[in-house]
């Protein structure tokens, strides 16, 4: 990470049945708001790929009202972030409707925006950072690492994890190409790496560098509007595009 902000761009994904846990948490107290799990990324134009989306269990989240019509699950901290950046009215509010656990929002049902796959669910991710964007990642399991390897464990271990499989089921998909890797990056690097589990650490952050890099600097888009061009022609577009069509909005900290 470098000098100054980070910009990340919050993807905006519709709560289309929550986990029974969480419904007993959250019923009768948004107002009659839109839910959205919001998910931080660096990376836009993947999200074509999106297979499932991540929280932490220990981690603590918040539905916070956004307006009139419209909350968000993610960390208090972000919320308190979100306030100053215009997307909250009234500004600077941080109105907390309802509180849940991780552990609760596993295995509610949510709309990807622009995913090939437009309904995924929400899975465990035990290395997500309370203290980073939202708390919320969503998977792209093709070009994130990090997102494949968890997959690929959760896959091997339901019971463990106590998921069910079917919530897991969809598969990485094809979205961007790159010379060296082809058209599933992150999980060829994750295989050259000799990669077992997320609790390879190390060899995950080298695999995220290897594999950010790559996809920044020689990938091509394979499917959606801006099909064919490259990865830093595309991004700035896509971004452009879920931000004007509503699905998404700038988050910097
Ligand atoms: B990225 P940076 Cl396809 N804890 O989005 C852990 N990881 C988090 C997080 C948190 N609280 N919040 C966001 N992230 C992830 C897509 C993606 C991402 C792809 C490839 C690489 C990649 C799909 N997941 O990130 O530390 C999010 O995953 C590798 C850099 O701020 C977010 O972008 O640099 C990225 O980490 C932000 O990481």
């Amino acid at each position: 990470e470098g000098i100054g902000p980070q910009e990340y761009t919050g993807i905006k994904m519709e709560v289309i049945d929550w986990s029974p846990a969480a419904k007993a948490l959250v019923e009768g107290k948004v107002g009659g708001r839109q839910v959205f799990l919001v998910a931080a990324t660096l990376r836009p134009e993947t999200m074509y790929g999106q297979t499932n989306c991540f929280v932490g269990p220990s981690i603590k989240y918040g539905v916070f009202a956004i307006n009139e019509t419209e909350a968000f699950v993610c960390t208090h901290r972000a919320a308190r972030n979100m306030a100053f950046q215009g997307t909250v009215t009234p500004r600077g509010e941080v109105n907390q409707l309802a509180e849940i656990p991780g552990s609760a929002i596993i295995g509610t049902k949510i709309k990807a925006p622009y995913a090939i796959h437009p309904e995924v669910y929400v899975l465990p991710m035990e290395n997500v950072l309370p203290t980073k964007g939202t708390g919320v990642v969503t998977s792209v399991p093709s070009d994130s690492p990090d997102d494949f390897q968890v997959l690929t464990d959760l896959r091997k271990k339901p019971d463990f994890y106590k998921i069910d499989p079917t919530w897991a089921s969809i598969d990485p998909v094809p979205v961007i190409s790159t010379p060296t890797y082809g058209d599933m990056t992150a999980p060829t690097i994750v295989k050259q790496l000799k990669i077992l589990s997320q609790k390879d650490t190390k060899q995950l952050a080298e695999a995220k560098e290897i594999a950010y890099k790559e996809g920044f600097y020689n990938g091509t888009m394979l499917v959606g509007e801006y099909k064919g061009e490259s990865v830093q022609e595309a991004k700035p577009k896509v971004r452009e595009s879920m931000i004007k069509g509503g699905v998404a909005f700038a988050y910097a900290e």
